[in-house]
């Protein structure tokens, strides 16, 4: 068994802990962040002149959870485990800087037709004519192979040269070896070096995301 009696000379005698700029800005401070709108048209895009991060993903992906651990708050973007229900465009302000944009998650079987066909309109009329789009952040689930939307999707936004991060995430249900696996697949797949792994449970991952989003926010 260790002896800590004398730890506190040890950690009296250290040198005090000097933060880095680049510690310093490895999070962002989340300061506000609060719903805004659903929007159902495109007259109800916010008419607030701000940079926009927009989340896409399959249905029950893990959408909601990683915007919501990404802010460090419980239940902003819905978590639901009925996936498939958010048929809108979802608008949050961050910071009372930039807006995070959560788009309906596609691709769930049992939403009728029409939905589908909507979906598609929607979101693709969001993502090719919205300026101030700086990032589109895709998730996928690091256990599965992508599926043929998650890949088409990919395509359409590298066809379209829209700047994009490719997130997998739910790392904490693979073990390390799996997980690099799973990368692996994702980069030969989708042909980016742009993935990031990231669990909502244990937050890993968080820099990375942060990282890109602030890379993006000072591009615009
Ligand atoms: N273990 C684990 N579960 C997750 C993670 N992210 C999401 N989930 C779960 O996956 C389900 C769907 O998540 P949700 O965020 O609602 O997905 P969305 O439909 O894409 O918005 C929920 O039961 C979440 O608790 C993660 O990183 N790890
Ligand atoms: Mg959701």
């Amino acid at each position: 068994m260790r002896d800590n009696s004398g730890s506190k000379n040890e950690q009296a005698s250290k040198p005090p802990i000097l933060i880095s700029d680049a510690d310093r800005r490895r999070f962002m401070k989340i300061t506000s962040a609060e719903f805004v709108k659903s929007a159902f048209t495109e007259d109800d895009w916010p008419r607030l002149e701000l940079p926009e991060i927009a989340f896409l993903g399959r249905s029950n992906v893990g959408k909601s959870s990683l915007m919501n651990s990404l802010l460090g708050v419980r239940g902003l973007a819905r978590t639901s485990s009925t996936p498939g229900r958010t048929q809108s465009l979802n608008f949050f302000l961050i910071n009372k800087r930039f807006h995070f944009v959560d788009l309906p998650g596609y691709g769930y079987a049992r939403v009728p037709k029409e939905i589908k066909q909507s979906w598609g309109e929607m979101a693709e009329n969001y993502l090719a004519k919205r300026a101030r789009l700086v990032l589109s952040i895709q998730i996928v689930d690091s256990r599965h192979e992508p599926t043929t939307l998650d890949l088409q999707l990919h395509d359409w936004l590298q066809h379209h040269m829209k700047p994009q991060l490719i997130v997998a995430t739910k790392s904490d249900k693979l073990s390390q070896n799996d997980l690099r696996k799973s990368i692996a697949r994702v980069h030969q797949l989708m042909c980016t070096e742009k993935v990031t792994t990231y669990s909502a449970t244990t937050r890993k991952g968080r820099d990375e995301v942060w990282r890109a989003i602030e890379e993006a926010l000072t591009v615009a």
